[in-house]
């Protein structure tokens, strides 16, 4: 790098750390929040008039890290993209004294064709939306930082994987299926792309929650998406695999199967983004300082855990709330509870066969077990902030699997071959055109000298008259990097002579026994899901013959796994048509068994109206906000609850409005008696029986919670509406304590394991 390249990307870096540590201390030490104030400010009643500024936005939010269109960074204020002064304006700056009325001939006249007001306001709306993404079109973002250990230095000369570098980051967390107002908690793959804006470029990481694909080749991605979109004539179902087209597919097309069981498993209905792990899924080649090369496959593994939704959770928060996990990541990030995933490397030497353990690298169809291949941590990524303008940056991010950076470079797996060309012709009818770099959330923080010059929406304004190479015009301006430079290497890989042909080596046609690797290494509780997922999904089939079909792939896969399925369907299990193959076990495929962090919890609060003491309440409330998780006081109507004794109690939530699946635990401060909307037709909620006087809604809450296998606790009469809502006379994980700090100290703990999984039925 040239000393000015050098200058200019190390001032890069000074502001990306400004911004990064700006955001950290406007949120450090502040106080914390209940998360959901929709803007910066507090609203008066009366609508204000006296004219101000525009508001900041709130103090977890920011754009992107302000960079001009060639990478040169930019002392811009934040707030320099966003809308300036007090007065209402034209698109090009003039004054406006009104937008509410149309210029007519007359108050009942018609309107003149004059208003030049009304016509750019109207164009501009009707063009407000550009197409969404043709997959992976519903999703949420935030930014962050990147932090490396240096681990990876010996493996890649990648400047952003040294010891010590902290690189800002933007990540992208998507459903695949479902279009862009979508319900979030569908069962899908879920997309996880970061953006990394190192010192060298841009580095694109664009994996999945699953760490194997459908497909072995590209050329299957256009079929493997029909299916699994919405039938084509009457554009149903939405955002799901639950219906003839997907799994007449994946059954004909059987190395779609392990990805498939993955799918069925909860895997496919995870709990939040937050507690998903990322996968890069195509084997990477990876060069360093010396020009060795290894062969890497990237795993982001969630400080939090793997947890995820139970069925009819998921279902639930489809309807009740359609933006659950979205809503998940924005809270917490704006509640202090920053999610963090650790960046990991299964490591595997670069042999001319590019295989590992009799596992084909190359195709994407099979992972390595952990427990062959370890996980090796190589930094750590922190969500921060959350974005300020959703269009501006989620919608308009544009990933790209080929942006690669000096030390990391593609390997010959046809699927990740496919998605090269892919990601850059996708954005030309996505974003408008090929300067789609430009848009502020996708600038490198790096200079840029590309000679790509022109087209729809150039915002750089280029100086020379020579934009090729070789000239002397502009002095021979831009120069190849030099020999001592970092520059991005296409490796020399060898490729084996060979004929052109349209064809898969042999090694890509074992398409059971990793489905068969996963299955076995779930527990029994796990497995059960993963059947009861499967007899839904096809379930929700009409055709006897696909339902037939995908029957004999499961018995391929396993044969307690097929009956099980076959008996919800009404249809005998078939033989395997191939012999089931000896596997081990991978532990590291389950998500049951340990114990995690419950930062960002949601604890639910129930009060009666009639306590006479709410001291436990506001004990429990704090405790809550201590351990880094969210209390929400929940009662029969909103506003405060007060005992006299000062510091009244917010509620956050009312028995009309708050859900069982919003909560990952219940306390109970005592059993409130049915309130005055207690009534199907004030609230359908209150449908629900309960014996004696508890109020449905609350007896619906426990029993749901319950159900879910959620921990619950209570104090004072908490027994009451423990029994009024129908829970059995010794339930597991259920404490009732004497002191709301011990019942905290005993649900918090259970909540560690993500569920109570003795609840569970193992099939
Ligand atoms: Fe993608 N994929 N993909 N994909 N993909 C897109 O790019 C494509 C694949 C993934 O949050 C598109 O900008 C092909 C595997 C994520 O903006 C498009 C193939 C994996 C996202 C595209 C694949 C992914 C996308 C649509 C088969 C996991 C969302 C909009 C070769 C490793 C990124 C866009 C975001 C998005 C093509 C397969 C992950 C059309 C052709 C395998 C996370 O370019």
């Amino acid at each position: 790098m040239t000393d000015k390249k050098a200058g200019l990307a190390g001032k890069a870096r000074d502001i990306a750390e400004e911004v990064v540590d700006e955001v950290k201390s406007t949120v450090a030490g502040a106080a914390p929040v209940i998360p959901g104030t929709p803007g910066s400010g507090t609203p008066t009643v009366e609508e204000p008039t006296e004219p101000h500024d525009p508001l900041p936005p709130k103090p977890t939010q920011h754009g992107p890290i302000p960079h001009s269109p060639t990478g040169a960074p930019s002392r811009d204020s934040k707030k320099s993209a966003a809308q300036q002064g007090p007065t209402l304006t034209t698109a090009t700056g003039v004054p406006l004294r009104e937008t509410d009325h149309s210029l007519k001939a007359g108050a009942r006249g018609p309107v003149l064709l004059q208003d030049h007001h009304l016509r750019e306001k109207i164009m501009h709306f009707d063009h407000e939306r550009i197409p969404e993404r043709v997959v992976h079109a519903r999703g949420a973002a935030a930014h962050g930082v990147f932090r490396s250990n240096g681990t990876a230095s010996r493996l890649t000369r990648a400047a952003f994987l040294a010891e010590g570098a902290t690189t800002p980051v933007f990540t992208r967390f998507s459903t695949v299926l479902g279009s862009r107002g979508s319900a979030d908690s569908v069962r899908d793959t879920r997309g996880f792309a970061v953006k990394f804006y190192t010192e060298e470029g841009n580095f694109d990481l664009v994996g999945n929650n699953i760490p194997v694909f459908f497909i072995q080749d590209a050329i299957k991605f256009p079929d493997v998406i029909h299916a699994g979109k919405p039938h084509p004539d009457v554009e149903i179902p939405q955002a799901q695999s639950a219906h003839d087209t997907f799994w007449d597919f994946v059954s004909l097309h059987t190395e779609a199967q392990h990805h498939a069981i993955w799918n069925m498993s909860d895997r496919g209905i995870p709990r939040s983004y937050r507690m998903m792990e990322g996968f890069g899924v195509h084997t990477f080649r990876l060069v360093n300082a010396a020009d060795e090369t290894t062969l890497v496959k990237f795993h982001w593994k969630p400080r939090l855990g793997v947890h995820s939704l139970t069925w009819e959770e998921a279902q639930i928060a489809a309807g009740v709330d359609p933006d659950f996990h979205r809503r998940d990541l924005a809270d917490a990030i704006e509640s202090g509870a920053h999610p963090e995933w650790d960046l990991g490397v299964q490591v595997f030497p670069d042999t001319p066969d590019q295989m590992f353990e009799g596992i084909d690298l190359l195709d994407s169809t099979k992972l390595v077990p952990e427990e062959l291949a370890p996980v090796q941590v190589i930094g750590t990524m922190t969500l921060n902030a959350n974005p300020g303008n959703y269009f501006a940056e989620t919608e308009q991010v544009a990933y790209h699997a080929g942006h690669f950076v000096p030390g990391i470079d593609a390997t010959d797996d046809p699927l990740f071959q496919g998605r090269l060309f892919s990601y850059l012709d996708t954005q030309l009818t996505r974003l408008g055109g090929p300067n789609f770099d430009q848009i502020p959330i996708n600038r490198p923080h790096a200079p840029v000298n590309d000679m790509l010059r022109d087209g729809y929406h150039q915002d750089a304004a280029h100086t020379g008259v020579a934009p090729y190479k070789p000239n002397s015009l502009d002095g021979g301006c831009p120069f190849l990097a030099g020999e001592d430079m970092s520059a991005f290497i296409d490796v020399p890989q060898p490729v084996e002579a060979s004929a052109k042909v349209r064809e898969a080596p042999a090694t890509y046609d074992d398409h059971f026994s990793q489905a068969r690797l996963f299955y076995l290494s779930l527990t029994p509780v796990e497995q059960n899901h993963v059947a009861q997922a499967y007899t839904f999904e096809l379930g929700k089939c009409y055709e006897q013959a696909i339902k037939e079909r995908q029957l004999l792939a499961l018995a391929n896969i396993d044969s307690h796994l097929c009956e099980l399925v076959a008996d919800g369907l009404g249809l005998p299990a078939p033989e395997a048509t191939l012999p089931l193959t000896e596997e081990v076990p991978s532990p590291a495929l389950s998500q049951v068994g340990e114990t995690w962090p419950t930062d960002g919890r949601l604890i639910g609060i129930v009060v009666p109206d009639d306590l006479e003491d709410l001291s436990g309440v506001r004990e429990v409330r704090d405790a809550v906000f201590a351990g880094g998780m969210v209390p929400l006081v929940i009662a029969s109507r909103g506003g405060m609850l007060d005992d006299g004794e000062g510091d009244p109690v917010a509620v956050q939530r009312t028995f009309l409005t708050v859900r069982s699946i919003e909560l990952d635990t219940v306390l109970l401060a005592g059993a409130p008696q049915a309130a005055k909307d207690a009534d199907p037709s004030a609230d359908a909620k209150a449908a629900a029986p309960s014996a004696g006087t508890l109020d449905p809604r609350v007896a619906l809450l426990v029993s749901e919670a319950y159900r879910h296998g959620k921990a619950l606790g209570g104090w004072g009469d908490a027994v009451v509406a423990l029994e009024a809502s129908g829970l059995p006379a010794v339930p597991a994980g259920v404490y009732v304590g004497d002191t709301p700090a011990d019942v905290l100290e005993q649900v918090t703990t259970m909540l560690g394991a993500h569920r109570v999984w003795e609840r569970f039925p193992e099939g």
